[in-house]
């Protein structure tokens, strides 16, 4: 990345109304890191508890005893931070603000309408038959319902496990059967940019999959179409809805009971069921979302991100509904139906916050500024990215055209692991420097060390580690333990590894690199390469199959399958098309190849490993500097690779 960054001031208006200032940070940062259980003792009363806590932190990282709990005597539902509390003063403000796929179709509910709204879904599911501690899949579209589902899950104890939308009935499937799921929710349809994606078919096909396992599915009218109903088995919202009580006392849960599972792609293997429990959880996500966007009573809080990602989870929903906020839920696509359309809903609703991602950010770029300056956009008073590292260009034009050089942007490094942010420049403490993640949030320790664990010191760059637990971190892989402790504590013991590689700058800011795993972001979304791969080889015709990530201008990274086929197929560009449909349906349309290349053969280590660096190193037409590739098996192979490279510059 270019060392010759712009440095810019926090914009004067912008700081003089800040909720923090930079000694505020430095204290309060401080107090989190020389005492985490008096910190957390303080923080942790911002929620909602039905028994208070009175332990804060009982953490070991050591991995033969493995466990991480936070306020773990303490009882408490989720629900009554984000819905009961806020009743008294809040009853009559806009809870959720929903803006349809078509700009004329928007409603908003209150905090009592949503209250009533998601009781009414939890007795729903309670007549289901759904209880404390069950799993239940939620594949929806954007719509209020999904956000009530999710609530009524952890309303009456249960553990919500939400699939997104864009994914196939095979990977729906897989994820039923990972976690036991006897029950989903869905719609018939959803609606994006004007088109409509068969959910509730989907689902039907998904239970198939799962041979026996789904034992009722919860169907919510959006589009009215006419959908097949299983007798026995499927119900609508809107029937079953219209018979039960509008109140519903929550299910008293301790804090360290689960209240969600999220599918993330790693390294290696399945997507993994990445778990979060009730107390730190809330915590983190309410505390985060309060500090990092500076939030104020009045803000319309507008987070782009899809539901079926753990930015949708913290969000859109948990963070903005237990500190009270106004959540803006959008159900369509930057570009539909022109590209001004992000600034039109700001302008619409008055949007004071928005959180997008650089990919959306560099696909509106693409177009141009007039349609940004087609609109108003006053009301905006802080941006946010999230997802991938930020390209200073698309963080310039953000800052500069939609922001009009008046908003601060703030570029929140974070996981589905980590459960909230964890590394920003939050607003009104720092200068920015555009792509760079700056500084820990409280209570964030981060280390940069090289490959045999040696702690880095001053400006330098190494794979980012966490040295301490935080409240809002994952406790464990839903029913793998062990995968948890080997993925992210067997490579530094001790310590948390992201992932992520890092630079750190001359004046200790955080700069994110990317992933140094075999993970790669596409539009902003993590996929395993190992994914991709076994989708690849579980097609007949394919033999052998490697993917990697290149650089791409609008996704951040494409996927780049090397592909060998199996004894008698000739390679075809008729093949191609087969495998890049095989992979849509097997895992869904982002995990689909960008470019295919037919190879005789892979680099191979003497051993039988595949030279990944070789591969990405060709795959992003920068085969100049191969490195050493005396330890290849075959060396002619990787001459053959470059011939046949498909990202000719
Ligand atoms: C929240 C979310 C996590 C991975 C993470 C990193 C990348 C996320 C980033 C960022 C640079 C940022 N990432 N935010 N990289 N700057 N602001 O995205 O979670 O889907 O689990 O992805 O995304 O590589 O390790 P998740």
């Amino acid at each position: 990345m270019s060392q010759d960054v712009s440095n810019h001031p926090v914009p004067e208006a912008f700081a003089k109304q800040a909720n923090l200032t930079p000694e505020k940070y430095a204290e309060m940062y401080e107090a989190s890191i020389k005492d985490p259980d008096g910190f957390w003792a303080e923080h942790g009363k911002r929620i909602e508890w039905m028994k208070p806590f009175t332990q804060v932190k009982d953490v070991s990282w050591d991995k033969d005893d493995l466990h991480v709990r936070w306020f773990a005597d303490g009882t408490l539902n989720v629900t009554e931070s984000c819905l009961d509390r806020q009743l008294e003063t809040r009853g009559a403000k806009p809870a959720i603000i929903w803006e349809g796929d078509e700009p004329d179709d928007s409603h908003t509910l209150t905090y009592r309408q949503l209250y009533h709204a998601v009781c009414r879904f939890s007795n729903v599911l309670k007549e289901m038959g759904v209880k404390k501690g069950d799993r239940v899949t939620l594949y929806m579209p954007m719509i209020p319902e999904a956000s009530m589902a999710m609530l009524a899950c952890a309303r009456i104890g249960a553990i919500h496990s939400v699939v997104f939308g864009g994914f196939s009935p095979e990977a729906l499937a897989g994820r039923i059967v990972d976690c036991q799921s006897e029950f989903v929710i869905t719609a018939d349809e959803g609606v994006r940019g004007g088109r409509k994606v068969p959910l509730k078919e989907n689902t039907d096909r998904a239970c198939d999959l799962a041979k026996g396992m789904v034992k009722k599915v919860l169907v919510v009218e959006r589009t009215g179409v006419g959908v097949e109903m299983k007798d026995g088995r499927d119900v609508w919202l809107h029937e079953v809805g219209a018979e039960v009580d509008d109140t519903c006392a929550p299910e008293p849960m301790n804090a360290e009971d689960p209240l969600f599972i999220l599918y993330t792609s790693g390294s290696t293997g399945k997507p993994k069921g990445v778990l979060h429990t009730c107390g730190g959880y809330l915590v983190w996500a309410s505390m985060t979302h309060e500090y990092v966007f500076d939030l104020k009573e009045d803000d319309v809080f507008w987070c782009s991100a899809d539901v079926g990602w753990v930015t949708g989870h913290t969000y859109i929903v948990y963070g903005p509904l237990a500190n009270g906020a106004t959540s803006l839920m959008f159900e369509g696509v930057p570009t539909y139906p022109s590209p001004s359309r992000f600034w039109e809903v700001c302008d619409k609703h008055g949007v004071t916050i928005f959180y997008t991602a650089p990919t959306a950010i560099r696909a509106l770029m693409r177009e141009g500024d007039g349609p940004v300056k087609a609109t108003d956009r006053s009301t905006l008073r802080l941006l946010g990215t999230v997802g991938e590292p930020i390209n200073p260009e698309a963080w310039e034009w953000y800052f500069r055209t939609v922001g009009d050089s008046r908003c601060p942007i703030v570029d929140t490094w974070w996981q589905t692991e980590t459960g909230g942010t964890m590394i920003v420049p939050l607003p009104g403490t720092t200068k920015m420097k555009s792509g760079a993640g700056s500084h820990p949030f409280f209570g964030v320790v981060p280390k940069l060390v090289d490959a045999e664990g040696e702690v880095l010191e001053g400006a330098t760059q190494g794979n980012l580690i966490i040295t301490g637990s935080w409240p809002g971190q994952m406790r464990t892989v839903y029913g793998d333990h062990e995968r948890f402790v080997d993925t992210y504590f067997s490579a530094y013991p001790g310590n948390y590894f992201t992932g992520d590689g890092c630079r750190r700058d001359e004046d200790g800011f955080y700069w994110i690199t990317g992933r140094v795993d075999d993970v790669i972001n596409v539009s902003g979304h993590r996929m395993g390469t190992a994914e991709v791969e076994s989708a690849l080889v579980s097609h007949d015709a394919v033999a052998e199959a490697a993917v990697v990530g290149y650089p791409h201008d609008i996704k951040g990274q494409g996927i780049y399958a090397y592909v060998t086929t199996v004894q008698g197929v000739e390679p075809s560009d008729e093949l191609k098309d087969l495998l890049q449909k095989h992979v849509r349906s097997e895992i869904g349309p982002i995990a689909c190849p960008d470019l295919i290349q037919f190879a005789p053969g892979l680099p191979k280590t003497r051993s039988g490993k595949i030279m990944r660096r070789i591969l990405r190193k060709i795959a992003e037409d920068s085969y100049d500097s191969l490195g050493d590739t005396s330890t290849l098996a075959e060396p002619e192979v990787v001459d053959e690779l470059i011939d046949g490279r498909q990202n000719k510059a």
